[in-house]
């Protein structure tokens, strides 16, 4: 398979468009752990496409629940009408999520989750009567989606700044990265519940009576991979629980078992009030997201809140039957071959494997938890990022897929990853870095 002739017309996202176009990664094709580059060699998949692809690619039991959805019923609008897989699904969510978080809505995103969430939260509020709860909390170096909601409670500069002054009434924790004490921690680090704290001081600064919800990432992922510091999310909880504000985990990355279990919640025993998630719910096949939440917030809503509709948000593509067939092929998938199990078995062989790098050449810390493994670089002098964005360049060369996060390597591949996979990621990398300045 050869290069399409013209790269122009696509504006390419989070991309830089000059230099890629001039030297393109072109993807052709993806089985199990593999995906085909047009020069017909085979990479390694060490991110599982953006941590979504959980079960490995090309799964024949979610193409064919796709194609016969198609087949059988390929849309029906999502107001004031129902088809029967969205409510199948929704069910079998309800199973793995969270005692209690019974109640699910479908979006087609992570943003788009994210934006529900934070929505569900503030309508909650009011219908409830506690209508001055509006102020959204947000965390430094989170990553909640591109939305305007996601990107005004979101954490990351270059994704904020150029934006305008997007939502009002926003504020934000502290992160919780500490290298000067927790570098090279395996597994969450010993430093920093009380960082939770500063929930506190923000309830001191603007009144828990102003406040909806607080949102974070049990552990944050695209800021550069940070694990919760151990007693930090329950701390987080217990601040939320005392202030009546709503804690959201936003688990776009940690649900379907990143972490060895159905969600990040689950894996650190820390209970939220909502919980966003996307990605592996189809195991990236189409695209989908949900909200899930516990069951006081859905029954009060519809005990409180204006009548007939009890809240006025939707999507075209909300519960999309082709979607919904992939996510209960993938959640088949799953629970048949046991990967959540399989993952937490992998768990610590990534993060042997992972913490084997250092000492390697620029490697200033390395971070892990579950299916998941960071390697920080030291910056190039001032071209922050330069050196992450060659070494996944040259990683690529090797047939190997990294994630560059600014100069942070993330690792996040399929679940199903075997052990001499587990190896090949990490002596790939080591011998990137090694041929990169
Ligand atoms: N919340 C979290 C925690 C995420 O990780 C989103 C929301 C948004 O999901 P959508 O489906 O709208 O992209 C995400 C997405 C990276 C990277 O490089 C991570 C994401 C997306 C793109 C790149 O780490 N996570
Ligand atoms: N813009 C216009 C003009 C629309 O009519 C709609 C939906 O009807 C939207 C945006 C929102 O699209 P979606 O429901 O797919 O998010």
């Amino acid at each position: 398979m050869s290069k399409p002739n013209n790269l122009e017309s696509l504006w390419m996202p989070f991309t830089p468009n000059k230099t890629f176009k001039k030297d393109p990664r072109i993807i052709v094709k993806a089985k199990d752990m593999h995906f085909t580059s047009d020069d017909n060699r085979q990479i390694l998949d060490g991110t599982a496409g953006l941590w979504c692809v959980n079960a490995g690619h090309g799964r024949k039991k979610i193409q064919e629940a796709v194609t016969q959805q198609i087949e059988e019923l390929d849309y029906s609008p999502p107001f004031q009408f129902g088809h029967p897989k969205q409510f199948e699904l929704a069910n079998r969510l309800a199973e793995i999520f969270p005692e209690g978080m019974n109640h699910v809505f479908f979006s087609n995103s992570g943003s788009e989750a994210v934006d529900s969430a934070l929505k569900i939260a503030l309508a909650y509020q009011r219908a409830r009567g506690h209508a001055t709860k509006t102020r959204l909390i947000g965390r430094e170096r989170g990553y909640h989606g591109v939305g305007f909601g996601g990107i005004s409670v979101g954490g990351m500069v270059k994704n904020r700044m150029y934006f305008g002054s997007m939502l009002s009434g926003v504020d934000h924790l502290r992160h919780t990265h500490n290298p000067s004490v927790n570098a090279y921690s395996h597994g969450q680090p010993e430093h920093g519940a009380e960082l939770a704290d500063d929930l506190e001081r923000l309830v001191q600064l603007h009144d828990a009576s102003t406040i909806a919800a607080v949102i974070v990432e049990p552990i944050a992922g695209s800021t550069g991979v940070l694990p919760p510091p151990k007693g930090y999310l329950q701390r987080l909880r217990d601040i939320c629980t005392k202030h009546d504000i709503l804690l959201i985990f936003d688990e776009v990355i940690s649900a379907f078992g990143r972490l060895g279990k159905a969600t990040g919640s689950d894996y650190f025993g820390v209970t939220p009030d909502i919980i966003t998630c996307a990605k592996g719910l189809t195991n990236a096949t189409i695209p989908m997201g949900a909200t899930i939440v516990q069951d006081y917030i859905y029954e009060s809503m519809l005990e409180n809140a204006d009548a007939p509709i009890e809240l006025f948000h939707g999507y075209t593509y909300s519960g999309h039957p082709v979607a919904c067939a992939a996510a209960l092929a993938t959640l088949d998938i799953y629970k048949e071959e046991g990967l959540f199990e399989h993952a937490g078995e992998q768990a610590p062989k990534i993060e042997k494997a992972a913490h084997s790098l250092k000492g390697t050449k620029h490697v200033i810390d390395i971070r892990n938890l579950g299916v998941i493994a960071a390697i920080e670089l030291e910056p190039r002098g001032n071209a922050v990022g330069a050196r992450g964005f060659e070494v996944m360049k040259k990683a690529w060369d090797l047939g190997l897929m990294v994630r560059a996060n600014g100069d942070t390597l993330a690792f996040s591949p399929p679940l199903i990853v075997s052990d001499a996979q587990i190896d090949e990621m990490f002596t790939t990398v080591k011998s990137a870095l090694e041929q990169v300045d």
